[in-house]
């Protein structure tokens, strides 16, 4: 514990190393995480996350590292979360262009970090918005988290993110196959990048045409920008899309709705867990459950009756140690 508290207070002193082993401590799921994140939560509010999804070689990575240049040069303190489950992080390369990789390592109020999504159900880690959380808490008032638009992931960094930019290029398909990935839902910021081929126009004007259709009455059209991610032509403008849907949804009201339901999520989710956690303690109540399970493999109880009987059980089983 003596250890633990000289972690959080070189933390709260700003000492990097300490974000880092914070983190780390988060991500290897330590004995004294939860300490740490009892210690960091209550500061945590004030960090804004951008989620960037896309598919995999869009430019993610080109376009996360200029974002954070320009934010830097606006005076934010930025956070980048590389979630990438096929590179460990390997300096340099994480960002696909050394130069700039090095550029941000160097940079003061940039702070760069790559996590596998290693053990979730190939979605965000709960360790990945934790680690997001721990930036806030340290400072980092804009956290970009990076991550690949393939399986459930997209959908979960809209689920955590206050606003998602999705990245798209000329080659990666038409908008049906955007749409099928899920990825037109879930955009408030689309980027178009890698103008400079050929097919920008055609692909922007796409998504523009496929955003009218499906938006409902009032609702604002999210913006569509075109960027080169290599030579950062459009990346302000990319930039200033994301600030304004922050303060649109800040103004909406969505920004807090949208992080009450997290938090309401991630309640329930912990509670569920923890009532898993007395039966699983229970010797009485796996008892029980064993016996549901003769009995539904004889047909005698159907699994939905079951469970409801057992669920009965566990809410005696409380009121009884209450
Ligand atoms: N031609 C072109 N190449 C780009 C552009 N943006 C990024 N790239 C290149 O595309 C490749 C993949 O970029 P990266 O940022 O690693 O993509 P990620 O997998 O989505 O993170 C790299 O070689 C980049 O230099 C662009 O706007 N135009
Ligand atoms: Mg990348």
């Amino acid at each position: 514990l003596r250890n633990l508290e000289d972690l959080v207070a070189r933390f709260f002193r700003g000492d990097p190393l300490a974000l880092a082993r914070t983190i780390s401590s988060i991500e290897n799921r330590d004995p004294g995480a939860r300490w740490i994140f009892e210690r960091v939560y209550p500061r945590a509010g004030n960090g804004i996350r951008i989620g960037i999804t896309g598919p995999p070689g869009a430019g993610k990575s080109t376009l996360v590292a200029r974002i954070a240049l320009l934010l830097r040069a606006e005076g934010h303190r930025v956070g980048i979360i590389a979630v990438d489950p096929t590179s460990p992080f390997t300096g340099g390369a994480l960002l696909g262009d050394r130069i700039r990789m090095n550029e941000l390592l160097g940079e003061p109020g940039i702070f760069v970090r790559s996590m596998a999504t290693r053990g979730s159900l190939g979605g965000l880690s709960d360790a990945t918005l934790e680690a997001s959380e721990a930036m806030a808490a340290f400072g980092l008032d804009r956290i970009l988290i990076e991550t690949v638009g393939v399986g459930q992931s997209e959908l979960d960094v809209a689920e955590t993110a206050d606003t998602t930019v999705v990245v798209l290029v000329p080659e990666s398909g038409d908008v049906v196959q955007t749409m099928k990935a899920g990825l037109m839902e879930i955009g408030d910021v689309f980027a178009v990048n890698k103008a400079d081929r050929e097919g920008a126009d055609r692909l922007a004007a796409e998504i523009r045409s496929t955003l009218d259709l499906h938006r409902d009455g009032g609702a604002r059209r999210a913006a569509v920008v075109k960027t080169i991610g290599t030579d950062g032509t459009g990346v302000p403008e990319l930039t200033r899309a994301i600030r304004e849907h922050v303060a649109e949804a800040r103004r909406s009201g969505r920004f807090e709705e949208h992080r009450e339901k997290l938090a309401r999520t991630r309640i329930q989710r912990s509670a569920e867990s923890a009532l898993l956690r007395g039966i699983h303690a229970d010797g009485a109540l796996l008892r029980f459950r064993e016996d549901l399970v003769g009995r539904v493999r004889r047909g005698d109880l159907s699994p939905y009756a079951a469970g409801e009987e057992l669920s009965e059980a566990i809410a005696r089983s409380l009121a009884a140690h209450a």
